[in-house]
């Protein structure tokens, strides 16, 4: 197992940072206006809320191509947008209207865009990891080099899905990037009280492939793990466990107090916001300026303006459409 830090010194140019900072507002700010909207009842059935773990979705998404896959979860918000899906149609599909993604019969959990190769998320913990799989799986046997980053929780990592896929995976050498979002909690359960190990990436000794510890609030070094990982991927050379050590900064899900996570924790990992410190690093070095991040944060503001705009006025399906779409057309 590796343990990794960062740095600037990964000279990525200044549009490629002004964008991983764009993305990360892009969800933030996403995230906060969806609370906002299920507090006025317009949002049907619960959400997970992404806010705290920026870094991870856009670290690792920085280093994918459109052509490339990924596979999400329960609170998947973040990797679409990181993907690069449109924010109004995100929303749409949140607020069960027509022009959502999945045409509103989706909803928050079950969004996917094969488009841009996001295979879906998925309301079943640990489900996506063996659909990452098989399409790493295909990728091989159509012979392109595509990848595909497979996102899941620290819960997720318990279920068998997880030892069957990764194994699977490692010993067919597919091009899989497992990414597991360590927020320390399944629902209220705290890691510690379900594992005896402090990292989730030990685990990937047993199937032979890296395992790599990151800070996942801090995006460079997200995106530097995974760089890492997408290289390997795409040369034929196999999977790779990389384990995100970040919080979730609200409860599991809308509903949720989160009164189980101690006081201090919480203000510990709110100092260590991932937002706020890239902008800090950003400004420090100079790489951009306050009134450029002002500007970011001023048209991020605009578009989601714009996707709450869309979704609202958008129609809600119909009823007779509601076994439409159930298998895909042969
Ligand atoms: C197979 C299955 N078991 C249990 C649940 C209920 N459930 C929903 S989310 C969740 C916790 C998942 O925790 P983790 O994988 O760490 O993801 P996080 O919510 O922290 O992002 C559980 C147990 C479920 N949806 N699916
Ligand atoms: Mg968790």
């Amino acid at each position: 197992m590796q343990r990794r830090e960062s740095g600037l010194e990964l000279n990525l140019s200044k549009e490629k940072l002004i964008e991983m900072y764009r993305k990360m507002v892009e969800i933030r700010s996403f995230e906060e206006k969806v609370f906002e909207l299920y507090a006025q009842n317009l949002v049907p059935g619960t959400i997970h809320l992404y806010a705290g773990e920026e870094a991870v979705a856009v670290g690792v998404c920085s280093n994918l191509r459109k052509d490339d896959y990924i596979t999400s979860t329960h609170r998947g918000h973040g990797h679409c947008i990181a993907k690069g899906a449109q924010l109004n149609r995100i929303m749409a599909e949140i607020l069960g209207k027509k022009t959502g993604y999945c045409e509103g019969k989706g909803g928050s959990m079950h969004i996917a865009d094969f488009n841009i190769g996001m295979l879906g998320a998925t309301a079943v913990v640990g489900a996506g990891i063996p659909i990452a799989m098989g399409a790493g799986l295909s990728i091989k046997l159509r012979g392109t080099d595509n990848v595909v980053a497979c996102f899941f929780g620290d819960g997720a990592s318990n279920q068998g899905t997880f030892h069957e896929a990764i194994n699977m995976a490692a010993v067919w050498k597919l091009p899989v990037i497992f990414v597991c979002e360590n927020n320390v909690y399944a629902m209220g359960t705290c890691q510690s009280r379900v594992m005896l190990i402090e990292n989730i990436a030990d685990r990937a000794v047993a199937y032979g492939i890296p395992g790599i510890v990151v800070d996942g609030n801090d995006v460079l070094a997200v995106y530097e793990a995974a760089q890492e990982a997408v290289e390997r991927a795409r040369k034929g050379e196999g999977p790779a466990l990389i384990e995100c050590k970040t919080y979730r900064h609200k409860g599991h899900s809308r509903i949720d107090p989160a009164k189980y996570r101690p006081k201090e924790e919480v203000e510990e990992w709110l100092h260590k916001d991932p937002m706020k410190r890239f902008k800090e690093k950003l400004l420090q070095t100079n790489v951009l300026l306050e009134d450029e991040i002002q500007q970011v944060e001023k048209e991020v503001s605009t578009e989601i303006e714009e996707a709450v705009k869309f979704a609202m006025e958008s129609p809600y399906p119909s009823p007779k459409e509601a076994l439409e779409d159930v298998y895909a057309p042969m």
